[in-house]
């Protein structure tokens, strides 16, 4: 391999941000459990308040399209959050670029790639799904767009983020590191009342990036997948290999021939794992399930990842299972 690509390769796996389970309130759980609706689950400690606020709209009989935007805008707008929207690391050249996409129980979907200077990538995916006869949105296109439906440009690169980046040139030689940080990529879905699925996906992406570069966050059938006749899944991780293995949508087809939503996200883990046996060690990818009733599973390639889960019942942070060999 070339030092060139090795560069490339070493930095974008060390600055992906990848999470630790360090305020978890539950056991990781063998299987998928039983359903209830509505709900909603969402990645990562963050996923407690987005859910809260997602919360909001199914708890009172509000569809989940709607639950998983406002849910995931509270990630989007945490200055502190180093892999979401404002305050996100940005690329290597010092831009913080935006990737998201939402999804609803009809197929209709929304999606902004390499988005710049807005805080809610998450809405301008929904105004591309709502207002356009295309799904994906991207750079300038979409910046225009984006202004032309009222969002206010900003710059999102905050003194934190921004001095993480200068320290960073510094070296600019990262080595591999798994669970270095406690957030990450939120990825949302969601069950309502009427029996309705919908997802969302909103990330900065992997920290010192190539510019350009994007991931999986906002390619449907990847980062998200939603099918309203069988269940929905999202991923967090390191994206080229979730785009490998066509991660959410490979999770949804394997509920439709029957696993449950932990089973699927095993099985799509257990793929990353034997086809890159040489990348494995060195990478997190963390899977997330619903079905259509309500049951939902998670699972991950290392440990680290956790989960938010609400409903009437339930209002937990929740340890993933892991790939154990
Ligand atoms: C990406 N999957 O851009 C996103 C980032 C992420 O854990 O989820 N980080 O590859």
């Amino acid at each position: 391999m070339s030092n060139r690509r090795k560069f490339i390769k070493s930095s974008v796996y060390g600055g992906l941000a990848i999470g630790t389970a360090s305020i978890s309130t539950m056991a990781c759980t063998n299987q998928s459990t039983p359903g209830e609706k509505p709900i909603v689950i969402s990645t990562w400690n963050h996923g407690m308040e987005a859910n809260a606020e997602a919360w909001n709209v199914l708890g009172s009989g509000g569809k989940a399209i709607d639950a998983v935007e406002k849910g995931v805008m509270v990630t989007e707008a945490d200055p502190d959050n180093a892999t979401v929207g404002i305050g996100g690391f940005p690329d290597r050249d010092g831009n913080v670029t935006l990737d998201a996409c939402i999804m609803d129980e009809n197929d209709n979907c929304g999606s902004v790639a390499f988005l710049q200077n807005f805080k809610h990538p998450i809405s301008v995916a929904r105004k591309v799904m709502d207002e356009t006869p295309h799904v994906m949105l991207v750079g300038e296109g979409a910046r225009r767009f984006a202004v032309d439906q009222g969002f206010k440009e900003e710059n999102l690169l905050t003194p934190k983020s921004e001095a993480a980046w200068k320290k960073w040139l510094l070296n600019q030689d990262y080595k591999p590191k798994i669970n270095v940080e406690n957030h990450d990529t939120i990825g949302m879905v969601a069950l309502d009342a009427e029996g309705n699925l919908s997802g969302s996906c909103t990330t900065s992406g992997a920290a010192w990036k190539m510019h350009g570069r994007v991931g999986d966050s906002p390619i449907i059938g990847a980062g998200l997948f939603v099918d309203n006749e069988v269940g929905a899944a999202v991923a967090t991780g390191l994206g080229e290999f979730v785009i490998k293995i066509c991660g959410a949508h490979t999770i949804v087809e394997l509920m439709r021939q029957g696993r449950s939503p932990m089973e699927a996200c095993q099985e799509a883990v257990e793929r990353i794992v034997r086809k890159y046996p040489n990348d494995y060690q060195d990478l997190q990818v963390g899977f997330l399930a619903l079905n259509k009733d309500g049951a939902y599973g998670a699972h991950a390639v290392h440990t680290g990842f956790n989960y938010a889960v609400k409903s009437k019942t339930q209002d937990r942070l929740i340890d993933s299972q892991f790939y154990t060999g």
